[in-house]
């Protein structure tokens, strides 16, 4: 833009356009848009610098290098070229008429009509071109264009490919004008008026506005030079109707307007990247929706677990003690039943009191506990294996979802995913097809044995846990209750029994009510222990798969913020534009 003929104000809201712009830009660059979306925003914010760019697009031999030819004056422009020769060629003002070719795809041809010096027009190659050169057009010139001239024939008004590519170039925020060229070979005013009708028609329809519309002959124009007089050229260019386009081009569009054109138009490149972006981070976000759903499900599953471990372990803990409850009551029976006159001469036999104390006070209690134990740790080994089974049926499941749904030419976070599930699943499959019950069990049994006999009143000794545990029982109740060296009793005499014999009780039941806590406090936090570090052990198995998703969740959502805020400042950009644009009165 000359920027010599800007106010003061639009020339601050163009830095300031520049400027944002430029943020955006740097702000998009860890959003996994391409090169050349990036590209198209670099040069539409350089294309603010340049002068007013107007891009010709339309089918190949719809006649665009015809039409210019006919604004140029002359036959400039080579026409009727193949689709294989063409080239995308840049239309600049030049005292001469000189062509350079700069490559096989770009040409600028200079040319010395007066409209050249406020803006460039290039020419293309064609919207239905297979060609990769011409690809390079919409890549390249049309994110750039600050006005698109889309040509179609007369003899085919717009075609399926024009209407696609018309389509393409809306989503860019474009200002489109329509012309449809050669309507010359229309037999009359009247169909040329259908042929207008109808493309116009059309034209709203995929534009969502209705665009301006001119119905030339580019071939006529062109004749209008051999005319013999003047008048009699200018006639014939008004009834080829390129006039009316001229005009438009440099009446109607005048300087304001094109300055609106081009102030709006890197916005329009920008709002295009950002929707891109959203578009990208909206699917992200719906592909990891089963990701997050499974990852609350894991997460689930082990609250799950956790809280019926809580419920469950107390009344299982309970039974333990319950062994321990029968032990006691038996023991006050038999202090009761033998703590008396009638026993007295039993009493003064401490082997005969032992032998009986083992045979009904102690009994079965190391069998019990045994077996409470060891069904107390076989619930906790299947319980476990049950939740292991659970996740790792979940994330199976997911992993053939995923090999089904999720696109084979995936993005890098796609990947990731699909390699942490994998990776995930395996290991979690491995343990469970390693999962060896009986060594579980084992291994957990010599746990609680270990703990136990690191307590201060249990200590080490017997094998196994009941063994151990009934031992000292019976010692200790053996020992408190004083029953088996109460020999002495004989000899202290009758009055001293019953108030021996309640003297016993109490010290009995306080030293099991001791060893009772103590035991079932051990076991209780041994088993929490365990089934904690089991948890963990899964927990930290799950962990890289559902951080993983997490950190994807926040960063998506963290990005679809800041996208938000991006466009927030191109509608504010937007916004101001207006006000600069106060029309000189003079
Ligand atoms: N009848 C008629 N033919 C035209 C007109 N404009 C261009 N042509 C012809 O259509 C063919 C393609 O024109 P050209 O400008 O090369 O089309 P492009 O591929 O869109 O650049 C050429 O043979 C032109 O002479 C027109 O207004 N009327
Ligand atoms: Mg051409």
């Amino acid at each position: 833009m000359r920027q010599t003929f800007l106010t003061n104000d639009q020339l601050l809201f163009l830095q300031n356009e520049k400027q944002s712009l430029n943020e955006i830009l740097d702000s998009l660059r860890t959003f996994n848009l391409s090169d050349d979306s990036l590209q198209n925003l670099r040069k539409a914010i350089d294309q603010l610098d340049e002068l007013f760019l107007i891009v010709v697009v339309g089918e190949f031999n719809a006649g665009k290098s015809a039409l210019i030819n006919a604004m140029l004056g002359e036959k400039v422009l080579t026409e009727g070229v193949t689709p294989t020769t063409a080239r995308v060629t840049l239309v600049r003002f030049g005292e001469m008429v000189s062509e350079q070719i700069v490559d096989e795809g770009f040409a600028i041809v200079t040319h010395p009509l007066a409209l050249l010096k406020e803006l460039n027009i290039v020419d293309s190659p064609g919207t239905n071109a297979i060609n990769r050169q011409h690809e390079r057009l919409t890549n390249e010139y049309v994110p750039r264009s600050d006005l698109v001239l889309f040509v179609t024939s007369a003899d085919r008004p717009l075609t399926d490919s024009e209407r696609l590519f018309l389509e393409k170039i809306l989503a860019w925020g474009k200002k489109i004008v329509i012309v449809i060229n050669k309507s010359d070979i229309l037999e009359d005013a009247q169909s040329s008026q259908e042929v207008e009708n109808f493309v116009r028609e059309n034209a709203t329809h995929i534009l969502g506005a209705q665009p301006e519309v001119f119905s030339v002959s580019a071939r006529q124009a062109q004749k209008a030079v051999l005319a013999a007089s003047e008048i009699e050229q200018e006639s014939l260019r008004a009834a080829s109707g390129i006039i009316a386009l001229e005009r438009y081009i440099t009446e109607t569009l005048d300087d304001i307007s094109r300055l609106e054109l081009k102030l709006r138009n890197p916005l329009g490149v920008g709002t295009h990247l950002l929707a891109e972006a959203k578009n990208h981070n909206d699917s992200q976000t719906r592909e990891i929706s089963e990701d997050l759903t499974l990852s609350a499900s894991l997460e689930g599953m082990l609250a799950n677990y956790r809280n019926e471990l809580a419920a469950e372990l107390p009344p299982r803990l309970a039974e333990v003690e319950n062994v321990l409850n029968g032990f006691e009551n038996r023991g006050q029976d038999y202090l009761d039943n033998t703590m008396k006159l009638t026993r007295i001469f039993d009493l003064a036999k401490p082997d005969k009191i032992k032998a009986e104390f083992q045979a009904e006070v102690q009994a079965d209690v190391a069998e019990e506990i045994d077996g409470k134990v060891r069904s107390l740790i076989d619930w906790l080994v299947d319980k476990d294996l049950n939740v292991w089974y659970q996740v790792a049926g979940a994330l199976e499941r997911r992993q053939a979802q995923s090999q089904r749904t999720m696109p084979t030419s995936a993005s890098p976070q796609t990947e990731r995913r699909r390699q942490l599930i994998d990776s995930v699943s395996t290991t979690i499959k491995a343990i469970v097809n390693q999962y060896d019950r009986k060594r579980e069990a084992e291994q957990l049994g010599a746990f609680v044995q270990e703990s136990v006999t690191q307590t201060a009143l249990f200590g080490a000794g017997a094998v196994g846990i009941g063994a151990l545990v009934a031992t000292v029982l019976t010692t200790r109740a053996l020992d408190v209750t004083g029953i088996v060296t109460a020999g002495a009793l004989a000899v202290l005499g009758l009055f001293v029994i019953p108030y021996k014999r309640k003297q016993a009780k109490e010290a009995f039941r306080d030293k099991m009510a001791e060893l009772r806590e103590n035991l079932m406090k051990t076991l209780s936090s041994t088993f929490k222990r365990e089934s904690e570090s089991a948890i963990q052990r899964l927990e930290s198995n799950i962990t890289p798969y559902t951080s993983y998703i997490q950190g994807e969740k926040a960063r998506l959502q963290a990005d679809k913020e800041t996208l938000e805020k991006l466009q927030g400042q191109l509608d504010e950009l937007s916004l101001s534009i207006p006000k600069l644009l106060v029309r000189d009165r003079h």
